[in-house]
């Protein structure tokens, strides 16, 4: 059972399973089922089919209802696949049921972005979160996944074999959840302290949904060389480098990307992780503004910024990939009269809702990066103000 740990294999053959309740378009599912390629693509597997079905509620037994299951099943036997995976978390017994039934590796949505995490992890840290949360997950989900074992061991009132086997992983799991946690307490130290001697300085952390763009800015701003790549998740550590603007300096963190049903113990064991989020002074809120649910990706990350009680902070919203936005919605025979309006009344509107705290920039491009700049430095000069009031000049 232990081996469902184990990450997906290169050009693993995939099929996408997706419900939406009724009140929902199908339009969204068909966005969702886009995300959920993407991440199987980052997973290194490729998707064969797609199938959605609209149900009112999922299926307890099999998640989807027995005529979907059925439509898979028969598709399988005509298109051998390696692996299932569906858009929302499963139930042990679940994943047990639909395994059985169709006889092939089955995941959910939480299980592909842990091991996409997995793959990521780089540092000790990152990798002691990202096993805590897997083995986490995992925990509740086993007597469902051993019941069919059960079923074919001991009979009514026995202690069959898969019980047995029930209780020593879940024991070997305990043990490894403890151990994780220690291990990570020490690093959180360590951190904290690495943490503490940037006191002095403001801080301003870059945020985001996963793919935006935030690593590439990051690069910008900084001239540093941090990982940036069209892949989910291309980020997991947090990198922090110094700058100075016009003799201000401020210490700018890098951080992991937010997802849409970002898998609870995922963000739990990535706490330390986001500490740099919730210990910063300001916000660069980064948006993909050429996506064609950025709205929905604004409302996902002002959520998990919620979660993690970051929510308050003075925040520049900062809607990159302009650059993309007009390739895809700029006809070329447009007037640049109308391109300008179309511009303006898009700034405006955001201007509006986030009170003048807005820039759009492409970062690939570096257009308008010094109005961003700018905005940045007035931003961490007022937080300056208010944490020393009474010094003019701010040299470290
Ligand atoms: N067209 C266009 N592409 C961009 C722009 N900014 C970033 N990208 C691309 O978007 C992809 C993701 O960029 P990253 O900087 O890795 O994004 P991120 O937000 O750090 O992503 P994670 O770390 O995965 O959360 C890369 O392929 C970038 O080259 C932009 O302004 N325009
Ligand atoms: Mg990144």
């Amino acid at each position: 059972m232990l081996d469902r740990i184990n990450n997906i294999q290169k050009e693993e053959k995939a099929i996408l399973v997706g419900v939406i309740q009724k009140e929902q378009k199908e339009q969204q599912l068909t966005e969702y089922l886009d995300e959920l390629q993407f991440l199987a693509e980052t997973a290194g597997a490729i998707t064969m089919k797609r199938f959605f079905q609209k149900l009112p509620h999922p299926d307890s037994r099999t998640f989807v209802g027995k005529g979907k299951l059925e439509e898979i099943k028969t598709y399988l036997t005509i298109n051998p696949a390696d692996l299932v995976i569906f858009d929302d978390e499963l139930t042990g017994a679940q994943i047990n049921n639909i395994q059985t039934e169709l006889n092939v590796k089955v995941i959910d949505r939480s299980d592909l972005i842990l091991d996409i995490f997995a793959r990521r992890a780089r540092t000790a840290q990152a990798r002691v979160q990202v096993e805590l949360a897997q083995y986490q997950y995992l925990l509740p989900r086993l007597r469902g996944m051993w019941k069919h074992l059960e079923r074919q061991g001991g009979g009514i009132g026995t202690r069959g074999p898969g019980e047995t086997e029930i209780e020593t992983d879940r024991r070997i799991i305990k043990e490894k959840i403890a151990l994780l946690r220690k291990r990570l307490t020490e690093i959180d130290k360590q951190s904290f302290t690495q943490r503490k001697d940037r006191g002095a300085f403001i801080r301003v952390a870059l945020v985001g949904y996963t793919n935006v763009g935030k690593s590439t800015l990051m690069n910008l701003l900084s001239k540093s060389e941090v990982f940036a790549e069209n892949k989910l998740f291309a980020t997991l550590d947090t990198t922090t480098r110094k700058i100075v603007y016009e003799n201000t300096p401020f210490l700018l963190s890098d951080t992991v990307g937010f997802i849409r049903k970002l898998p609870h113990h995922l963000v739990e064991s990535f706490k330390s992780t986001l500490d740099e989020v919730r210990e910063s002074d300001i916000l660069l809120h980064v948006v993909d503004i050429s996506h064609p649910q950025y709205e929905d990706q604004i409302k996902v990350v002002n959520k998990t910024l919620q979660e993690l009680k970051a929510q308050d902070k003075p925040t520049i919203m900062v809607f990159n990939k302009m650059d993309l936005y007009e390739s895809q919605n700029f006809d070329q025979w447009l007037e640049d009269s109308v391109k300008e309006q179309i511009r303006s009344e898009m700034r405006q509107r955001w201007e509006n809702e986030t009170r003048g705290n807005c820039v759009f920039v492409s970062a690939t491009e570096r257009k308008n990066i010094d109005e961003l700049r700018e905005s940045i430095l007035n931003k961490v000069r007022e937080s300056y103000q208010i944490r020393y009031p009474y010094k003019s000049e701010f040299f470290f």
